[in-house]
């Protein structure tokens, strides 16, 4: 189609925004389909915003057909296909986990209902903000309108974190490393789950053979890489949190290859006893715009374990949310 694709991004002149914006008018998402970028930012990153945009246009970017700037949802949201909520409020110092989900909540009620009234019928919405699932379920909550399943929060770079390591412990290239799931909640109890992934069509836990490996390293390395960013770069990760984003939105509106399936976290039905209504991380596979989460797993009890953990973390989360009278 010619008709540009509307593609909001909040938080667009942070540090993901420096990167995702650029990917997106290159054509990471909706390849040579001509976009329009809707930016939205705080009142006070405004003129920032403009500097980006100068270099967006800088770039002459064949695809890139318009873009858009403000502070005022309700008016960048119009008519979106596609919204990616990037801006969140961070943890500053002193800082307690009831304050931190109070401020992004206010974020969240808000866009949740700026999109419940503007965006496009077909809209999706991506959640990259921390804490991603349960902004998620904020927005979600505060959307009526909108189908529940057209929100999701990001675990596809926990997702490509997982091949990546999988794929150096292995000595196989990515492309040969298929089914890899991500379960639970974007944060350090996520369960990377190397059970029902494979390498070269090989289950990955029996090529790899090396339970130790397993629980000792590759999970904890994937849990915690954000951490070790940080200490590394002296900044959170940014270019592979944007990489990601695009690789989720993509995949979510043009669809997962046969034969493999890719992880996001979206509103449970109740599979794999997650409880319903929770935002959890599930191997899905996407067609036409739309996730199906993956049935018949087997779960063993080491992976039982791991996604109860995460999963009650989830539900504390919606638990102090609902305290905090944002769902
Ligand atoms: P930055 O602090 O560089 O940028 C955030 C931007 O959001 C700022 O420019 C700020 O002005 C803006 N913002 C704040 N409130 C806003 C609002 N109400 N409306 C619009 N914009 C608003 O953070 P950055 O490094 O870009 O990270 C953005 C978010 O992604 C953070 O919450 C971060 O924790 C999260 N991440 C999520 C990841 C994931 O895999 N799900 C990984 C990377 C990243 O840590």
């Amino acid at each position: 189609s010619d008709t540009p694709l509307k593609v909001a991004v909040t938080g667009a002149a942070g540090q993901i925004g420096y990167s995702l914006l650029f990917r997106i008018a290159s054509g990471a998402i909706a390849g040579d389909r001509p976009v329009e970028l809707r930016l939205l930012e705080i009142e006070p990153a405004l003129k920032a915003l403009e500097g980006v945009v100068m270099e967006l246009d800088d770039c002459a970017f064949p695809n890139l057909a318009g873009v858009e700037i403000g502070a005022d949802p309700t008016k960048i949201f119009e008519g979106v296909n596609l919204a990616l909520l990037v801006g969140a409020r961070p943890r500053g110092p002193g800082m307690e986990r009831g304050d931190l989900l109070e401020a992004n909540g206010a974020i969240f009620t808000a866009q949740g209902k700026a999109l419940n009234e503007v965006a496009a019928d077909d809209v999706r919405i991506g959640v990259t903000g921390n804490p991603a699932n349960t902004n998620a379920l904020i927005a979600m909550s505060n959307a009526p309108d909108i189908p529940q399943e057209r929100f999701s929060a990001l675990t596809r770079l926990d997702h490509n974190r997982a091949i990546s390591q999988l794929a150096a412990k292995t000595g196989a290239p990515v492309t040969e490393i298929k089914k890899m799931t991500i379960w639970g909640n974007h944060s350090a109890t996520q369960y990377p789950d190397l059970f029902h992934a494979e390498v070269s069509g090989k289950n990955a836990a029996e090529a790899v053979g090396d339970q130790e490996w397993l629980e000792s390293y590759f999970i904890p390395t994937v849990a915690k890489r954000g951490a070790a960013i940080i200490d590394a770069r002296g900044a959170s990760s940014a270019a592979s949190a944007a990489s990601a984003t695009c690789d989720a939105a993509r995949d979510w509106l043009y669809g997962t290859p046969e034969g493999d399936w890719v992880s996001m976290a979206v509103v449970s039905d109740g599979s794999y006893d997650v409880p319903e209504g929770l935002v959890s991380s599930f191997p899905v596979t996407t067609s036409n715009g739309d996730w199906t989460i993956v049935q018949g797993l087997d779960i063993d009890d080491f992976s039982r374990g791991r996604i109860d953990a995460s999963v009650a973390e989830l539900a504390d989360e919606k638990q102090a949310v609902t305290d905090l009278g944002l769902i």
